[in-house]
């Protein structure tokens, strides 16, 4: 049976030493509750780090830890302490972190680093790849692990790959600073879907395999070499329930029963019944935008001088990655405008900042996130933001008022918060204020909504609609699959050839025979090509015709010295080989004058984009222009041109990257059914790439074999996955 494994930095338990012994300690964070619903369901396992370096243990130990994991279905994978500090505190939280966050000033360029990232994610997918089998599902998450995905389908093409990046992906101006942008990307394009917390991180992501692989991407997905894949939004949801279940239970309690910090917060709203209490919660990350937010806070304190004496902010900061210098400097500059702002507004009965710096167990948390009138969160950059989530389902009597971050995914699906830009001081001492003087009957409309939205779409639906997609993936490629020439396949038509008497043969060039290149003209054939064709063509059953839309100048040129057939410009011309040039249909160029200026201003406005002039029609080629605007601008054309073809007898043809207009009633199909008239074939071949090709595919007589270069739609009886698939195959077909 199939099972669905994950694979995270960390291991969803942390080890505890007692003496001897080692016992764990189940995590309750938001990615570990998710999973654990999904992997368990599937009897798969999860592969991570416990957390414990491996220089300090002995084998015994390791063993034991190893084991006691393996109990909770979890399998480990060592790390040194160097290795530690080079992967995981180094290139994942020293360059990848403050990039993708488009912090980068602090990126730290080190290849020693880069070294250490290839061969950790290297161990990561090695054990994968002894626990995965073939029809698994793999879902790899986050960015410490951009490598992993692409070393697994490398070795196991047959185990389906997912992975779900946690934090923002950056635009491409900023990717593309990375030395090892192409690698990173490579590495995430082994999956079969990729999942992204809103859309702007999916966009930015295609926007870069697109400029630097040159992929295709139709909507979301992307057409790589042999493979669909997918690239789609799935915003991270928290366990609703169990913080709406603790909150309700918190408050229920008797005085007794109550935590110190909830007896101490009812103190605070006893001293006077107008106090109010503002929540802000995060890891002191400098993504985070503490700074900005005290300072933010010091400015409404300015401006607002009755809320003196009445409104507190109690600022809760994990500390994390304490031993990195902008981290300290972080910690500094918050301590200092702590103690600035305390020391300015605050007197022996008030203090206006209350400055929690450590973690808090998880009932306190939900105390805060209940009795706190308003969660300031306004993170400079996040790739979700569960605490916006976490405060939601807390609030019990569903008062209390959210100031946001745009810059946070969350900000997405909260349009009941108030948005702010976490730069602007202003506006956040404004937004602050608003939020304090809110009517409840607003607040209560506006956090209805949010509780609905936010229950409806929980960590565990999140989880299970990317298995669910994943699934659907598989579904896509298996439908390529199945017109795939498998060797079985090719052995059914291998004897269809050998058996005929007489073969007509239709190649068509770019794309087919030939990989694309930005510039057409360079797009010659290699030795290679020469080699397979003169083959073919030594076979005297064979009639071999390169049948294309380029000029009949270049092919010309180009297999001058090959006894070969030629058709040109979608079948206006033919040329039997020793024989001179004639045109398969008479047509005429009359409206050449009307839309050379229509594709000259699109020429104009889309710099890169040229135009080729054939005898009977006229090419719009937009591969070098930049790959964006050039979609839209293509569209544009089509629409513009769809109005002018009409009356004109012409036909608009779209292939790889160009737009052609020519005269009507020509076509590859057509041509290539005028050269057979007449003549007795006994095996009948078409191979192409693009739309244009669809013509010779649906023309010709049924029992053609008919093979479609590249994943996309076809009516083609095969496919092939690429040019070289081709080449192999011409290669041994007679064979
Ligand atoms: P983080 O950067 O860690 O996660 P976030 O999503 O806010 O950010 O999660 C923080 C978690 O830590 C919350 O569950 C919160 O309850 C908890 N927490 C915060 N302060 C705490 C404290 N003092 N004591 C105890 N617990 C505390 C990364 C990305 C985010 C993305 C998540 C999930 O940076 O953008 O939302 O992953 O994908």
């Amino acid at each position: 049976m199939s099972k669905l494994h994950i694979v995270a930095n960390r291991l969803p338990y942390s080890l505890v030493k007692e003496e001897d012994d080692y016992s764990l300690i189940e995590s309750v964070g938001g990615l570990a509750t998710g999973m654990k619903s999904v992997y368990t369901e599937y009897g798969g396992k999860w592969i991570g780090w416990s957390g414990i370096n491996s220089d300090d243990l002995s084998q015994k130990e390791s063993e034991k830890i190893d084991e006691l994991l393996l109990e909770k279905s979890c399998v480990t994978v060592p790390l040194s302490e160097q290795e530690i500090l080079e992967y995981y505190e180094g290139f994942s939280n020293k360059t990848v972190w403050p990039l993708f966050h488009y912090f980068t000033q602090y990126v730290d360029y080190s290849p020693e680093n880069w070294e250490t990232y290839k061969r950790v994610n290297q161990r990561f997918a090695d054990r994968v790849l002894e626990v995965a089998e073939d029809g698994d599902t793999v879902w790899v998450h986050d960015y410490q692990l951009l490598l992993v995905p692409e070393m697994i389908k490398s070795v196991k093409p047959n185990v389906t790959v997912g992975f779900f990046l946690h934090i923002p992906f950056p635009s491409y101006e900023v990717f593309r600073i990375l030395p090892w942008r192409m690698e990173l990307l490579k590495g995430m394009l082994g999956s079969d879907l990729l999942g992204f917390h809103i859309y702007d991180y999916e966009r930015h992501f295609l926007s870069s395999v697109r400029r630097l692989y040159g992929y295709e991407i139709a909507f979301n997905q992307i057409h790589a070499e042999d493979r669909i894949i997918k690239a789609d939004s799935f915003p991270m949801g928290i366990d609703y329930e169990k913080f709406r279940k603790t909150s309700a239970a918190v408050m229920q309690k008797t005085i007794q029963e109550r935590s110190d910090l909830h007896k101490e917060l009812e103190k605070y709203f006893m001293t006077s019944p107008d106090r109010r209490l503002i929540l802000s919660i995060d890891r002191l990350d400098y993504t985070k935008g503490i700074p900005q937010r005290l300072k933010a806070f010091r400015k409404f304190m300015e401006r607002y001088p009755e809320f003196h004496g009445k409104v507190t902010l109690v600022m809760l900061a994990v500390p994390s990655r304490g031993n990195v210098d902008e981290y300290m400097m972080l910690k500094k500059e918050v301590d200092e405008l702590v103690g600035n702002i305390n020391g300015t507004y605050g007197n022996i009965n008030y203090t206006p900042v209350w400055y929690f710096y450590r973690a808090m167990p998880f009932e306190n948390l939900v105390e805060l996130y209940n009795m706190s009138d308003v969660a300031l969160i306004t993170p400079l950059r996040d790739g979700m933001n569960l605490v916006a989530k976490e405060y939601v389902a807390s609030r019990g009597n569903q008062t209390g008022v959210i100031v946001l971050s745009e810059m946070a995914g969350v900000s997405k699906e909260m349009g009941e918060a108030i948005t702010i830009n976490p730069i602007n001081e202003d506006e956040i001492a404004e937004a602050l204020h608003r939020a304090l003087i809110m009517p409840l009957e607003e607040q209560k409309e506006r956090m209805g909504y949010l509780q609905e939205r936010i229950q409806r779409y929980s960590v565990f639906k999140w989880a299970g609609e990317f298995v669910e997609s994943l699934e659907k993936v598989k579904k896509l490629q298996k439908e390529f699959l199945v017109k795939k020439i498998s060797s079985d396949v090719f052995n059914e038509i291998n004897v269809k050839y050998k058996k005929a008497a007489k073969r007509a043969i239709f190649l068509d060039y770019d794309g087919t025979l030939t990989a694309f290149h930005k510039n057409p003209q360079e797009a010659t054939p290699n030795d290679e090509l020469y080699d397979i064709l003169n083959r073919l063509i030594a076979d005297k059953k064979n009639t071999v015709t390169i049948i294309s839309g380029r000029d009949r100048y270049t092919l010309e040129k180009w297999f001058a010295d090959v006894p070969i057939n030629l058709i040109c410009e979608h079948g206006v011309w033919l040329r039997k080989y020793g024989e001179e040039w004639q045109t398969l249909t008479k047509v005429n160029n009359d409206w050449m004058p009307i839309i050379r200026p229509v594709l000259e201003r699109f020429v104009d406005r889309t710099p890169g984009s040229f135009i080729e002039e054939k005898n009977y029609s006229l090419v719009w080629h937009y591969r070098k222009a930049e790959p964006e605007q050039s979609l839209i601008r293509a569209n544009e054309l089509k629409d513009e041109l769809l109005d002018l073809v009409g009356n004109l007898n012409l036909e608009i043809m779209e292939g790889s990257k160009v737009i052609e207009v020519k005269s009507g009633g020509i076509n590859k199909g057509i041509a290539a059914n005028q050269f057979i008239n007449n003549e007795q074939f006994e095996y009948l071949m078409a191979m192409g790439d693009d739309w244009t090709d669809e013509y010779m595919f649906k023309e010709l007589p049924s029992e053609a074999i008919t093979v479609k270069v590249g994943i996309q739609r076809t009516s083609a009886n095969f496919k092939l996955e690429s040019v070289d698939a081709v080449r192999k195959f011409l290669r041994k077909l007679g064979e």
